[in-house]
């Protein structure tokens, strides 16, 4: 393709994308995958269903979930089902607690699930009747039993012998949002904030309402709802008023309300003269100032703490350290069963390039890991999937296993700020997959057992009371939620991965194409394939290798800008100069930052011949004609797989082009249009990735001369 027809494509896609935007825009928000479409009638028909559902227990939450079967029932299987607030005397779906059910018939014990928001799905003889039971070990758990029924429903899942038990595998299942109070979202794709606007909680909350809706569809039970960039005066006496309209529309789905707080707020909001977390006056300030918010939301979840970073107000400006900040608020919070998230995600971002010991990826475990022990037990040290910022490609953050006794939550990012903005199709669950399953190798009993991240960060592994996952999700107003149809794959399969993170990536994105477009074969290989594809392809055109994104770090996070992350304190340093490639971060000659690893972890990056390709630039500095595991020097790899993503990039063009009979013309056209544009953008990323590295190297690419791309070609240097 010339530069000229690059430029007129993606002129023409954007154009093509500003129109389906205004589209959806005029629209009701999109149901994602709870659209609960009508079966075939005679499909339909072969449901057989008691035909009413009874709730055992008064609860808001249990009536949302009757409410939510009938609707569900209703406009899949088009039968009006009988609500009851009484033991049942016929045949019945059945909606309670373990409780409350044992008292009908003493088999049903909560033993049979262990716990946590875990239900059982169980078609049995009642007293005598035809019973469908829908049993949680909470209201809640019931809650996720009735979704759970109903996604089997839309994916066509016979419901005859059902007995299904489900147990969350983390209690800490939460959303982060990081809107302000203005109503902008930071690093939001997806239009503005669905709570704020200018200043105050918006009058609307319809949308909020919707949003807990899908959220406990999916087994999340909490959401901070601003941004960890905290405005102070969320934690105003006025606005705490505001704050529980939004956690009175968040109760019925069982989702709990948290916020992020300013660690300054004692001082900030112009209480105190201090806001030192060992002073006295200021552990009273956050004692009464939670009291006064479970005064009003007596449900409240807690709260999230970015300090001494970027910026942010920290427990350094008085010597004092980390836990110490957690401590003083989880104190306060721990009376009323609350939670606080301390983020892991400290450094210094002016950090001196020429130094070559210097490394941002050490700073999380250098500030977390002395303090391990010392946290109280409803603090939760958040920790981001990687050590530096949510690349397209990072080994899993050390402090993992470097935080033994103390609670550990894994902090993914849904909104796509690296890896596309959603303008490019990645789906992240397989990224995400990978990051959970990673086996940190540490001494646990039997010894043979392994410790992968996930069974550290649910806590099982180091046996601690509460942890789990917390996802940056960013929706907004946008009627697609996150500004794509396709993106919402992310936050279904964040909720997904988050109760159960054995779930294959397959599974998950099978489950989300049926309930999302539709169960016809050709659709969910399609869709299936193009998303289960599409990491590595985003990835093969941005950055190789575990060279990070190579995205324009200091400015927007999404054009191609090599060059933007060396020379300057932020350090995302790829190192790459004439001869080399690469930052070196081993023990004997680097950073040292492979310490940080367990012995077994450090054997596999320490040495060239053990580190996988994939990372290698990320734990290397090695020449460009380093020969890599597959036989092609790291040059040759980076001009190859430039090339071959931005062709995948094209290919997932005609995929979806073939469904164009198969998908409603509405998301039909709009996909197209990304993906149109997507494949564009990625020839823009092909030449200035391929274009830089020549001018670095001196080394041409030996399959190809080299892309032309005048447009694009000034990229290179900024
Ligand atoms: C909310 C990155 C993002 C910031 C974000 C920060 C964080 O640096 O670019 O927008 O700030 O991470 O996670 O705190």
């Amino acid at each position: 393709m010339t530069p000229r027809n690059i430029c007129r494509v993606l002129s023409t896609a954007f154009v093509l994308l500003v129109c389906t935007a205004a589209l959806f825009a005029d629209d009701d928000a999109d149901p994602a995958w709870l659209r609960y479409t009508a079966l075939e009638e005679k499909t339909a028909q072969s449901y057989e269903l008691p035909p009413q559902v009874a709730i055992l227990g008064d609860s808001v939450v249990l009536r949302t979930a009757q409410q939510e079967l009938a609707r569900g029932v209703g406009q899949m299987l088009g039968r009006k089902l009988q609500l009851s607030t009484r033991a049942p005397t016929g045949s019945a779906i059945v909606l309670g607690t373990f409780a409350e059910l044992s008292k009908l018939d003493p088999r049903l014990h909560s033993s049979l699930v262990l716990g946590g928001d875990g239900y059982w799905l169980k078609r049995l003889r009642l007293q005598g009747h035809d019973s469908l039971l829908i049993i949680g070990v909470t209201d809640r758990g019931a809650l996720y039993g009735v979704f759970k029924l109903l996604s089997k429903i839309g994916r066509r899942e016979s419901v005859v012998a059902l007995d299904d038990v489900q147990q969350p595998y983390a209690p800490v299942r939460w959303v982060n949002q990081w809107d302000n109070l203005d109503g902008h979202i930071e690093r939001g794709y997806g239009g503005a904030s669905i709570f704020f606007a200018n200043g105050q909680v918006r009058a609307d909350l319809s949308r909020a309402a919707e949003y807990a809706r899908l959220l406990a569809s999916i087994g999340i039970n909490g959401c901070t709802v601003n941004n960890v960039n905290a405005d102070p005066r969320t934690l105003a006496p006025s606005f705490l008023p505001q704050l529980k309209r939004i956690a009175d529309v968040f109760r019925p789905w069982g989702v709990q309300l948290s916020i992020s707080v300013d660690l300054s707020s004692p001082k900030a909001l112009g209480d105190l003269d201090t806001f030192d977390p060992l002073d006295a006056r200021v552990a009273e300030w956050w004692r009464k100032k939670v009291d006064a918010i479970y005064g009003l939301i007596p449900d409240f979840g807690g709260f999230v703490v970015k300090a001494d970073s970027e910026g942010r107000a920290g427990p350094s400006v008085y010597g004092r350290t980390h836990a110490d900040a957690a401590n003083v608020i989880a104190r306060a919070l721990k009376l009323h069963g609350g939670v606080v998230f301390y983020r892991a995600f400290v450094y210094n971002h002016h950090l001196d390039w020429r130094d070559l010991k210097a490394d941002r990826a050490k700073a999380a475990y250098e500030n977390f890991h002395p303090l391990d022990g010392t946290f109280e037990d409803n603090a939760i040290v958040q920790i981001k999937y990687g050590p530096i910022d949510f690349q397209v490609r990072e080994p899993v953050s050390p402090l993992f296993a470097g935080l033994q006794s103390t609670n550990e939550a894994i902090e993914l990012q849904i909104t796509q700020e690296y890896t596309g903005q959603q303008l490019h199709l990645c789906f992240l669950a397989p990224m995400w997959k990978e990051v959970l399953d990673f086996d940190m190798h540490l001494d646990v009993q039997p010894s043979s057992a392994p410790t992968r991240v996930k069974d550290i960060i649910s806590g099982r592994a180091f046996h601690r009371p509460v942890g789990g996952f917390a996802g940056v999700a960013n929706v907004g107003l946008d009627a697609t939620w996150l500004g794509s149809p396709m993106a919402m794959a992310n936050l279904y399969g964040f909720g997904r991965l988050a109760w159960d993170p054995d779930l294959s990536a397959a599974t998950i994105i099978e489950e989300w194409t049926r309930l999302t477009f539709a169960n016809d074969p050709v659709v969910v290989r399609t869709i299936d394939d193009m998303q289960l594809n599409s990491w590595h392809i985003y990835e093969s055109y941005t950055g190789p290798l575990g060279a990070g994104t190579l995205t324009n770090i200091v400015g927007n996070h999404y054009d191609p800008a090599p060059q933007s992350s060396e020379e300057n304190g932020w350090g995302q340093w790829h190192r790459a100069d004439h001869d080399a490639i690469g930052m070196d971060r081993t023990l004997a000659t680097g950073t040292g930052f492979i310490g940080q690893y367990p012995p077994a972890v450090q054997k596999i990056y320490e040495t060239l011949s053990a580190c996988p390709d994939e990372l290698l630039l990320f734990f290397h500095h090695v020449p460009y004609t380093y020969a890599l595991h597959s036989g092609k020097t790291v040059i040759q790899n980076v001009y190859d797989s430039h090339y071959q993503g931005a062709a995948e990039a094209q290919g997932l063009i005609s995929q979806w082009q073939k469904l164009r009979d198969h998908v409603d013309e509405k998301r039909h056209k709009d996909v197209l249009a990304r993906l149109e544009y997507q494949a564009g953008q990625a020839v823009v990323w092909r030449d200035v990735v391929c274009r830089w590295i020549f001018d670095l190297s001196g080394i041409p690419d030996k399959k190809r001369p080299l892309g032309t791309c005048p447009e694009t070609a000034d990229n290179c240097n900024h």
